[in-house]
Protein backbone atom coordinates (compact mmCIF):
# COMPACT_ATOMS: atom_id res chain seq x y z
CA UNK A 1 0.00 0.00 0.00
CA UNK A 2 1.52 3.51 -0.98
CA UNK A 3 1.00 6.47 1.28
CA UNK A 4 -1.50 9.48 -0.19
CA UNK A 5 0.67 12.05 -2.06
CA UNK A 6 0.88 15.45 0.24
CA UNK A 7 1.67 17.32 -3.10
CA UNK A 8 -0.26 17.51 -6.46
CA UNK A 9 1.14 20.56 -7.99
CA UNK A 10 4.21 19.43 -10.23
CA UNK A 11 2.58 15.83 -12.23
CA UNK A 12 0.25 16.82 -15.64
CA UNK A 13 -2.04 13.95 -16.01
CA UNK A 14 -2.52 12.70 -19.15
CA UNK A 15 -6.09 13.09 -20.75
CA UNK A 16 -7.67 14.18 -17.34
CA UNK A 17 -8.95 18.00 -16.08
CA UNK A 18 -6.37 18.98 -13.85
CA UNK A 19 -7.99 21.43 -11.93
CA UNK A 20 -11.33 19.81 -11.46
CA UNK A 21 -9.06 16.21 -10.04
CA UNK A 22 -6.85 18.29 -7.89
CA UNK A 23 -9.97 19.64 -5.63
CA UNK A 24 -11.39 16.01 -5.95
CA UNK A 25 -8.56 13.56 -6.66
CA UNK A 26 -8.94 9.90 -6.95
CA UNK A 27 -6.56 8.05 -5.56
CA UNK A 28 -5.17 4.35 -6.17
CA UNK A 29 -2.68 3.21 -3.31
CA UNK A 30 -2.74 -0.57 -4.12
CA UNK A 31 -4.29 -3.81 -6.32
CA UNK A 32 -4.99 -7.08 -5.94
CA UNK A 33 -7.47 -9.41 -8.07
CA UNK A 34 -10.57 -7.77 -9.16
CA UNK A 35 -10.24 -4.68 -6.37
CA UNK A 36 -8.19 -1.57 -6.15
CA UNK A 37 -7.77 0.02 -2.63
CA UNK A 38 -8.38 3.81 -2.63
CA UNK A 39 -6.29 6.02 -0.41
CA UNK A 40 -9.23 6.67 1.73
CA UNK A 41 -9.24 2.60 2.40
CA UNK A 42 -11.88 2.16 0.02
CA UNK A 43 -12.63 -1.09 -1.68
CA UNK A 44 -12.91 -0.13 -5.63
CA UNK A 45 -14.28 -2.62 -7.77
CA UNK A 46 -11.99 -2.38 -11.32
CA UNK A 47 -14.62 -2.91 -13.89
CA UNK A 48 -11.96 -1.25 -16.38
CA UNK A 49 -9.47 -3.65 -16.00
CA UNK A 50 -7.53 -0.48 -15.31
CA UNK A 51 -7.60 1.23 -18.81
CA UNK A 52 -8.38 -2.19 -20.64
CA UNK A 53 -5.32 -3.51 -19.96
CA UNK A 54 -5.10 -5.90 -16.69
CA UNK A 55 -6.99 -8.94 -18.08
CA UNK A 56 -6.37 -11.38 -15.84
CA UNK A 57 -6.66 -8.87 -12.73
CA UNK A 58 -4.06 -7.00 -10.57
CA UNK A 59 -1.17 -8.39 -8.92
CA UNK A 60 -0.97 -12.26 -10.09
CA UNK A 61 1.83 -14.07 -8.45
CA UNK A 62 3.18 -15.15 -11.67
CA UNK A 63 3.15 -12.42 -13.43
CA UNK A 64 4.89 -10.19 -10.27
CA UNK A 65 7.65 -13.12 -9.58
CA UNK A 66 8.51 -13.12 -13.69
CA UNK A 67 9.29 -8.95 -13.14
CA UNK A 68 10.91 -9.13 -10.20
CA UNK A 69 12.93 -12.24 -11.44
CA UNK A 70 13.90 -10.28 -14.36
CA UNK A 71 15.21 -7.37 -13.32
CA UNK A 72 17.42 -8.77 -10.72
CA UNK A 73 19.06 -11.41 -13.37
CA UNK A 74 18.71 -9.11 -16.48
CA UNK A 75 17.56 -5.10 -15.74
CA UNK A 76 18.14 -3.93 -19.60
CA UNK A 77 19.46 -5.30 -22.92
CA UNK A 78 19.53 -2.99 -25.42
CA UNK A 79 17.61 -4.66 -28.68
CA UNK A 80 19.77 -2.81 -31.73
CA UNK A 81 22.27 -5.68 -32.84
CA UNK A 82 21.61 -7.63 -29.49
CA UNK A 83 19.24 -10.16 -28.52
CA UNK A 84 17.92 -11.48 -25.05
CA UNK A 85 16.46 -15.05 -24.74
CA UNK A 86 13.25 -13.29 -22.77
CA UNK A 87 12.68 -11.35 -25.90
CA UNK A 88 13.06 -14.34 -28.52
CA UNK A 89 10.55 -16.45 -26.16
CA UNK A 90 7.83 -13.55 -25.80
CA UNK A 91 7.75 -13.15 -29.85
CA UNK A 92 7.67 -16.87 -30.54
CA UNK A 93 4.67 -17.24 -28.13
CA UNK A 94 3.12 -14.09 -29.13
CA UNK A 95 3.18 -15.15 -32.91
CA UNK A 96 1.86 -18.67 -31.41
CA UNK A 97 -0.92 -16.89 -30.52
CA UNK A 98 -2.14 -14.65 -33.52
CA UNK A 99 -3.74 -16.00 -36.36
CA UNK A 100 -3.31 -17.19 -39.88
CA UNK A 101 0.47 -16.21 -40.90
CA UNK A 102 0.89 -13.48 -38.33
CA UNK A 103 4.35 -14.86 -37.42
CA UNK A 104 6.94 -11.96 -36.96
CA UNK A 105 7.08 -9.41 -33.75
CA UNK A 106 8.05 -6.35 -33.80
CA UNK A 107 8.33 -4.61 -29.79
CA UNK A 108 7.98 -1.39 -28.64
CA UNK A 109 6.26 -0.18 -25.51
CA UNK A 110 2.77 1.03 -25.99
CA UNK A 111 -0.20 1.29 -28.16
CA UNK A 112 0.91 4.40 -29.78
CA UNK A 113 3.99 3.40 -30.74
CA UNK A 114 2.54 -0.15 -31.98
CA UNK A 115 0.14 2.39 -34.37
CA UNK A 116 3.27 4.00 -35.73
CA UNK A 117 5.47 1.32 -36.17
CA UNK A 118 3.03 -0.61 -38.12
CA UNK A 119 1.68 3.00 -40.24
CA UNK A 120 6.06 2.90 -40.97
CA UNK A 121 6.33 -0.62 -41.71
CA UNK A 122 3.46 -0.56 -44.26
CA UNK A 123 4.91 2.08 -45.78
CA UNK A 124 8.25 0.93 -45.88
CA UNK A 125 6.79 -2.48 -47.29
CA UNK A 126 5.84 -1.11 -50.54
CA UNK A 127 8.72 0.34 -51.33
CA UNK A 128 10.82 -2.76 -50.70
CA UNK A 129 8.62 -4.11 -53.36
CA UNK A 130 9.60 -1.24 -55.88
CA UNK A 131 5.74 0.41 -54.88
CA UNK A 132 7.01 3.93 -53.97
CA UNK A 133 3.70 5.51 -55.07
CA UNK A 134 1.80 3.49 -52.51
CA UNK A 135 2.05 6.15 -49.93
CA UNK A 136 -1.52 6.90 -48.68
CA UNK A 137 -2.83 5.70 -45.23
CA UNK A 138 -6.97 5.19 -44.94
CA UNK A 139 -8.16 5.38 -41.34
CA UNK A 140 -11.56 5.67 -40.00
CA UNK A 141 -13.77 8.24 -38.59
CA UNK A 142 -14.27 7.58 -34.63
CA UNK A 143 -10.96 5.43 -34.52
CA UNK A 144 -8.08 5.74 -32.03
CA UNK A 145 -4.43 4.57 -32.95
CA UNK A 146 -3.14 6.72 -29.91
CA UNK A 147 -0.95 10.07 -29.71
CA UNK A 148 1.98 9.77 -32.10
CA UNK A 149 1.47 11.69 -35.19
CA UNK A 150 0.89 8.72 -36.92
CA UNK A 151 -1.55 6.92 -35.02
CA UNK A 152 -3.54 10.66 -34.44
CA UNK A 153 -3.27 11.24 -38.04
CA UNK A 154 -4.89 7.75 -39.53
CA UNK A 155 -7.69 8.46 -36.21
CA UNK A 156 -10.76 9.71 -36.06
CA UNK A 157 -10.74 12.04 -33.20
CA UNK A 158 -12.25 15.63 -34.19
CA UNK A 159 -10.69 17.01 -31.25
CA UNK A 160 -6.99 16.00 -32.10
CA UNK A 161 -7.01 18.53 -35.23
CA UNK A 162 -8.73 21.17 -33.28
CA UNK A 163 -5.94 21.30 -30.94
CA UNK A 164 -3.14 19.97 -33.22
CA UNK A 165 -3.67 21.23 -36.61
CA UNK A 166 -1.05 19.71 -38.46
CA UNK A 167 -1.79 16.05 -39.10
CA UNK A 168 0.34 13.60 -42.08
CA UNK A 169 -1.24 14.29 -45.02
CA UNK A 170 -1.45 11.88 -47.57
CA UNK A 171 -4.47 10.53 -45.38
CA UNK A 172 -8.36 9.60 -45.90
CA UNK A 173 -10.64 8.40 -43.95
CA UNK A 174 -13.67 5.30 -43.75
CA UNK A 175 -17.30 6.72 -42.26
CA UNK A 176 -17.33 5.48 -38.63
CA UNK A 177 -19.68 2.64 -38.00
CA UNK A 178 -22.04 4.06 -35.02
CA UNK A 179 -25.37 3.72 -36.25
CA UNK A 180 -28.01 4.28 -33.57
CA UNK A 181 -31.07 4.71 -35.59
CA UNK A 182 -30.41 1.15 -37.17
CA UNK A 183 -28.22 -0.46 -34.41
CA UNK A 184 -29.62 0.95 -31.09
CA UNK A 185 -29.26 -2.08 -28.82
CA UNK A 186 -27.50 -4.30 -30.96
CA UNK A 187 -25.96 -7.39 -29.00
CA UNK A 188 -22.72 -8.17 -30.26
CA UNK A 189 -22.59 -7.19 -33.71
CA UNK A 190 -24.73 -4.96 -35.07
CA UNK A 191 -26.63 -6.21 -38.22
CA UNK A 192 -26.60 -3.42 -40.31
CA UNK A 193 -23.31 -1.62 -41.95
CA UNK A 194 -21.16 -3.78 -43.69
CA UNK A 195 -22.34 -1.91 -46.79
CA UNK A 196 -19.86 0.97 -45.24
CA UNK A 197 -17.10 -1.05 -45.37
CA UNK A 198 -17.84 0.06 -49.38
CA UNK A 199 -16.66 2.98 -48.75
CA UNK A 200 -13.03 1.81 -49.25
CA UNK A 201 -14.10 1.26 -53.11
CA UNK A 202 -15.08 5.10 -53.33
CA UNK A 203 -11.40 6.18 -51.64
CA UNK A 204 -9.38 3.55 -54.12
CA UNK A 205 -11.88 5.14 -56.87
CA UNK A 206 -10.38 8.42 -55.69
CA UNK A 207 -6.91 8.43 -54.87
CA UNK A 208 -6.57 5.28 -57.21
CA UNK A 209 -5.50 1.72 -55.39
CA UNK A 210 -1.72 2.48 -56.76
CA UNK A 211 -1.29 5.45 -54.32
CA UNK A 212 -2.78 3.92 -51.20
CA UNK A 213 -0.17 1.68 -48.76
CA UNK A 214 -2.70 0.78 -46.18
CA UNK A 215 -5.97 0.75 -44.21
CA UNK A 216 -6.00 0.85 -40.51
CA UNK A 217 -9.05 0.12 -38.02
CA UNK A 218 -10.12 -1.22 -34.90
CA UNK A 219 -12.31 -4.27 -34.98
CA UNK A 220 -14.63 -2.83 -32.08
CA UNK A 221 -13.56 0.71 -31.35
CA UNK A 222 -13.20 0.53 -27.86
CA UNK A 223 -12.04 4.28 -26.59
CA UNK A 224 -14.51 6.30 -28.81
CA UNK A 225 -17.45 4.05 -27.29
CA UNK A 226 -17.55 0.88 -27.69
CA UNK A 227 -18.09 0.31 -31.35
CA UNK A 228 -18.01 -3.35 -32.47
CA UNK A 229 -17.77 -3.75 -36.06
CA UNK A 230 -21.00 -4.54 -38.21
CA UNK A 231 -21.46 -8.13 -39.14
CA UNK A 232 -19.87 -8.92 -42.47
CA UNK A 233 -18.09 -5.64 -42.44
CA UNK A 234 -14.34 -6.70 -41.53
CA UNK A 235 -14.48 -9.23 -43.98
CA UNK A 236 -15.81 -6.68 -47.01
CA UNK A 237 -12.73 -4.85 -45.81
CA UNK A 238 -10.48 -7.56 -46.52
CA UNK A 239 -11.36 -8.37 -49.61
CA UNK A 240 -11.33 -4.77 -50.91
CA UNK A 241 -7.50 -4.37 -49.76
CA UNK A 242 -6.94 -8.16 -50.68
CA UNK A 243 -8.45 -7.27 -54.70
CA UNK A 244 -6.50 -3.79 -54.63
CA UNK A 245 -3.06 -4.71 -52.96
CA UNK A 246 -3.39 -2.72 -50.19
CA UNK A 247 -2.69 -3.61 -46.54
CA UNK A 248 -4.81 -4.37 -43.97
CA UNK A 249 -4.05 -3.36 -40.26
CA UNK A 250 -6.22 -4.09 -37.27
CA UNK A 251 -5.38 -2.18 -34.18
CA UNK A 252 -6.17 -4.86 -31.55
CA UNK A 253 -4.64 -3.09 -28.83
CA UNK A 254 -7.90 -3.17 -26.90
CA UNK A 255 -9.78 -6.12 -28.46
CA UNK A 256 -6.80 -8.31 -28.52
CA UNK A 257 -5.94 -10.99 -25.80
CA UNK A 258 -9.26 -12.48 -24.79
CA UNK A 259 -11.26 -9.00 -24.12
CA UNK A 260 -13.36 -10.71 -26.59
CA UNK A 261 -13.48 -13.85 -25.51
CA UNK A 262 -10.91 -15.48 -28.54
CA UNK A 263 -7.25 -14.24 -28.63
CA UNK A 264 -8.00 -11.57 -31.06
CA UNK A 265 -10.61 -10.38 -32.62
CA UNK A 266 -9.03 -11.26 -36.11
CA UNK A 267 -9.09 -15.40 -34.77
CA UNK A 268 -13.21 -14.25 -33.33
CA UNK A 269 -14.37 -12.99 -36.65
CA UNK A 270 -12.24 -15.24 -39.10
CA UNK A 271 -10.57 -11.94 -40.95
CA UNK A 272 -6.60 -12.15 -40.67
CA UNK A 273 -5.21 -8.70 -41.32
CA UNK A 274 -1.64 -8.12 -42.88
CA UNK A 275 -0.34 -6.44 -39.56
CA UNK A 276 -2.21 -6.37 -35.88
CA UNK A 277 -0.96 -4.02 -33.18
CA UNK A 278 -1.31 -5.03 -30.19
CA UNK A 279 -0.41 -3.45 -26.48
CA UNK A 280 -2.32 -3.04 -23.27
CA UNK A 281 -3.09 -6.78 -22.49
CA UNK A 282 0.21 -8.10 -23.71
CA UNK A 283 1.32 -7.88 -20.51
CA UNK A 284 -1.26 -7.80 -18.56
CA UNK A 285 -0.69 -3.78 -17.90
CA UNK A 286 2.16 -4.79 -15.60
CA UNK A 287 5.37 -3.29 -17.54
CA UNK A 288 4.61 -0.85 -20.64
CA UNK A 289 5.14 -3.30 -23.88
CA UNK A 290 3.37 -2.75 -27.69
CA UNK A 291 4.14 -5.23 -31.01
CA UNK A 292 3.30 -4.88 -34.51
CA UNK A 293 2.69 -8.76 -35.44
CA UNK A 294 3.44 -9.00 -39.30
CA UNK A 295 2.88 -11.53 -41.71
CA UNK A 296 5.17 -13.62 -43.48
CA UNK A 297 4.16 -11.93 -46.74
CA UNK A 298 5.51 -8.66 -45.35
CA UNK A 299 8.44 -9.52 -43.10
CA UNK A 300 10.16 -11.41 -45.75
CA UNK A 301 10.02 -8.23 -48.31
CA UNK A 302 12.59 -6.90 -45.91
CA UNK A 303 14.09 -9.99 -46.21
CA UNK A 304 15.44 -9.84 -49.80
CA UNK A 305 18.24 -7.04 -49.80
CA UNK A 306 22.16 -7.74 -48.54
CA UNK A 307 21.81 -9.80 -45.70
CA UNK A 308 24.63 -7.20 -44.01
CA UNK A 309 22.09 -4.09 -43.99
CA UNK A 310 19.72 -3.31 -41.86
CA UNK A 311 16.05 -4.39 -42.70
CA UNK A 312 13.80 -1.39 -40.61
CA UNK A 313 15.60 1.45 -39.30
CA UNK A 314 12.92 1.56 -37.11
CA UNK A 315 12.99 0.89 -33.18
CA UNK A 316 13.03 1.99 -29.43
CA UNK A 317 16.08 1.75 -26.52
CA UNK A 318 12.80 -0.67 -24.77
CA UNK A 319 11.95 -2.61 -27.81
CA UNK A 320 11.60 -5.53 -26.61
CA UNK A 321 12.86 -4.91 -22.82
CA UNK A 322 13.66 -7.63 -20.49
CA UNK A 323 11.25 -6.83 -17.82
CA UNK A 324 8.87 -6.35 -20.36
CA UNK A 325 9.28 -9.39 -22.02
CA UNK A 326 9.46 -11.86 -18.62
CA UNK A 327 5.61 -9.96 -17.91
CA UNK A 328 4.41 -11.03 -21.69
CA UNK A 329 5.47 -14.44 -21.19
CA UNK A 330 3.90 -14.83 -17.80
CA UNK A 331 0.90 -13.26 -18.89
CA UNK A 332 0.78 -15.12 -21.95
CA UNK A 333 1.00 -18.47 -19.35
CA UNK A 334 -1.38 -17.25 -16.63
CA UNK A 335 -3.86 -16.71 -19.89
CA UNK A 336 -3.42 -19.99 -20.74
CA UNK A 337 -3.20 -21.83 -17.26
CA UNK A 338 -6.60 -20.71 -16.36
CA UNK A 339 -8.30 -20.35 -20.09
CA UNK A 340 -9.16 -16.97 -19.40
CA UNK A 341 -10.25 -16.28 -23.07
CA UNK A 342 -12.56 -19.13 -22.71
CA UNK A 343 -13.73 -17.80 -19.37
CA UNK A 344 -14.01 -14.34 -21.52
CA UNK A 345 -16.09 -15.88 -24.21
CA UNK A 346 -18.43 -18.42 -21.69
CA UNK A 347 -19.11 -14.93 -19.14
CA UNK A 348 -19.95 -12.62 -22.48
CA UNK A 349 -23.94 -13.48 -22.66
CA UNK A 350 -24.32 -13.17 -19.10
CA UNK A 351 -22.81 -9.94 -19.30
CA UNK A 352 -24.78 -9.04 -22.03
CA UNK A 353 -27.80 -10.00 -20.39
CA UNK A 354 -27.30 -8.01 -17.54
CA UNK A 355 -25.74 -4.57 -19.25
CA UNK A 356 -29.25 -4.77 -21.63
CA UNK A 357 -30.98 -4.65 -18.54
CA UNK A 358 -30.21 -0.96 -17.99
CA UNK A 359 -32.48 -0.49 -21.13
CA UNK A 360 -35.76 1.76 -20.68
CA UNK A 361 -33.86 3.58 -17.65
CA UNK A 362 -33.91 7.68 -18.20
CA UNK A 363 -31.88 9.01 -20.64
CA UNK A 364 -30.27 5.95 -22.22
CA UNK A 365 -30.25 6.06 -25.99
CA UNK A 366 -28.15 3.07 -26.68
CA UNK A 367 -26.50 -0.47 -25.08
CA UNK A 368 -23.66 -1.92 -26.85
CA UNK A 369 -21.38 -5.21 -25.81
CA UNK A 370 -19.27 -7.72 -27.31
CA UNK A 371 -17.22 -10.41 -24.86
CA UNK A 372 -16.13 -8.92 -21.63
CA UNK A 373 -16.79 -5.55 -23.07
CA UNK A 374 -20.33 -2.80 -22.63
CA UNK A 375 -21.25 0.30 -23.45
CA UNK A 376 -24.22 2.51 -22.32
CA UNK A 377 -24.58 5.58 -24.07
CA UNK A 378 -27.00 8.58 -22.55
CA UNK A 379 -28.71 11.43 -23.83
CA UNK A 380 -26.86 14.16 -23.93
CA UNK A 381 -27.53 17.07 -22.03
CA UNK A 382 -26.42 21.50 -21.92
CA UNK A 383 -23.97 21.45 -18.77
CA UNK A 384 -19.88 21.19 -18.35
CA UNK A 385 -20.20 17.84 -17.75
CA UNK A 386 -21.63 15.18 -19.67
CA UNK A 387 -23.99 12.76 -17.54
CA UNK A 388 -21.30 9.85 -18.23
CA UNK A 389 -18.88 11.86 -16.66
CA UNK A 390 -21.00 12.42 -13.07
CA UNK A 391 -21.91 8.54 -13.29
CA UNK A 392 -18.35 7.68 -13.82
CA UNK A 393 -17.33 10.37 -10.83
CA UNK A 394 -20.46 8.87 -8.56
CA UNK A 395 -19.65 5.16 -8.73
CA UNK A 396 -15.65 5.61 -8.02
CA UNK A 397 -16.98 7.62 -5.36
CA UNK A 398 -19.16 4.43 -4.28
CA UNK A 399 -16.31 1.93 -5.11
CA UNK A 400 -17.03 0.69 -8.71
CA UNK A 401 -14.31 2.27 -11.03
CA UNK A 402 -15.57 2.47 -15.18
CA UNK A 403 -14.84 4.62 -18.04
CA UNK A 404 -16.80 7.68 -19.72
CA UNK A 405 -16.01 9.26 -22.80
CA UNK A 406 -18.46 11.81 -24.08
CA UNK A 407 -21.59 10.89 -23.25
CA UNK A 408 -21.06 7.20 -23.13
CA UNK A 409 -20.26 4.91 -20.06
CA UNK A 410 -17.69 1.78 -21.00
CA UNK A 411 -16.80 -1.19 -18.90
CA UNK A 412 -14.18 -3.74 -19.53
CA UNK A 413 -13.82 -6.23 -16.27
CA UNK A 414 -10.47 -8.61 -16.09
CA UNK A 415 -11.72 -11.76 -17.48
CA UNK A 416 -11.28 -13.34 -14.04
CA UNK A 417 -14.73 -11.19 -12.74
CA UNK A 418 -17.22 -13.27 -11.57
CA UNK A 419 -20.94 -13.15 -12.15
CA UNK A 420 -21.95 -11.31 -9.10
CA UNK A 421 -19.30 -8.80 -9.70
CA UNK A 422 -21.10 -8.44 -12.93
CA UNK A 423 -24.23 -7.78 -11.23
CA UNK A 424 -22.88 -5.08 -8.81
CA UNK A 425 -21.25 -3.33 -11.44
CA UNK A 426 -24.65 -3.18 -13.51
CA UNK A 427 -27.22 -2.45 -10.27
CA UNK A 428 -24.68 0.64 -9.62
CA UNK A 429 -24.78 1.83 -12.66
CA UNK A 430 -28.73 1.48 -12.31
CA UNK A 431 -29.10 3.12 -9.27
CA UNK A 432 -26.21 6.42 -10.24
CA UNK A 433 -28.00 6.77 -13.74
CA UNK A 434 -31.51 7.16 -12.04
CA UNK A 435 -29.62 9.56 -10.05
CA UNK A 436 -28.35 11.87 -13.00
CA UNK A 437 -30.40 14.88 -14.00
N1 LIG B 1 -5.01 1.84 -30.12
C1 LIG B 1 -6.14 1.64 -29.45
C2 LIG B 1 -7.25 0.92 -30.10
C3 LIG B 1 -6.26 2.10 -28.13
O1 LIG B 1 -7.38 1.92 -27.46
C4 LIG B 1 -4.02 2.98 -28.32
C5 LIG B 1 -3.96 2.49 -29.60
C6 LIG B 1 -2.84 3.70 -27.78
O2 LIG B 1 -2.23 2.96 -26.80
P1 LIG B 1 -1.26 3.65 -25.73
O3 LIG B 1 -0.64 2.47 -25.05
O4 LIG B 1 -0.26 4.44 -26.48
O5 LIG B 1 -2.13 4.50 -24.85
C7 LIG B 1 -5.17 2.79 -27.55
C8 LIG B 1 -5.23 3.34 -26.15
C9 LIG B 1 -10.05 4.98 -22.76
C10 LIG B 1 -8.59 4.89 -23.08
O6 LIG B 1 -10.41 5.61 -21.80
C11 LIG B 1 -8.19 4.13 -24.14
C12 LIG B 1 -6.83 4.06 -24.46
C13 LIG B 1 -5.91 4.74 -23.72
C14 LIG B 1 -6.33 5.51 -22.64
C15 LIG B 1 -7.68 5.59 -22.33
O7 LIG B 1 -10.87 4.40 -23.46
N2 LIG B 1 -6.49 3.31 -25.55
Amino acid sequence: MLDAPTNLDALWLPFTANRQFRATPRMLVSAKGMYYTDDRGQQVLDACAGLWCVNAGHARPRIVEAVQKAVATLDFAPSFQMGHPLAFEAANRVARLAPGNLNHVFFCNSGSEAGDSALKIALAYHRQRGDAARTKLIGRERGYHGVGFGGMSVGGIAGNRKLYGNMLGNVDHLPHTHDPARNAFSRGQPEHGAELADALERIVALHDASTIAAVIVEPLAGSTGVLPAPKGYLQRLRDICTAHGILLIFDEVITGFGRLGASFAAEKYGVVPDIMTVAKGITNGTVPMGAAIVSDTVFDAFMQGPPEAIDLPHGYTYSAHPIACAAAIATLDTYAEEHLFERAAVLAPYLEEAVHGLRGLPHVTDIRNEGLVAAVELEPRNAPVSRAYEVFDRAFHKGVLVRYTGDTIAFSPPLIVEKAEIDRIVETLAELIRKVA
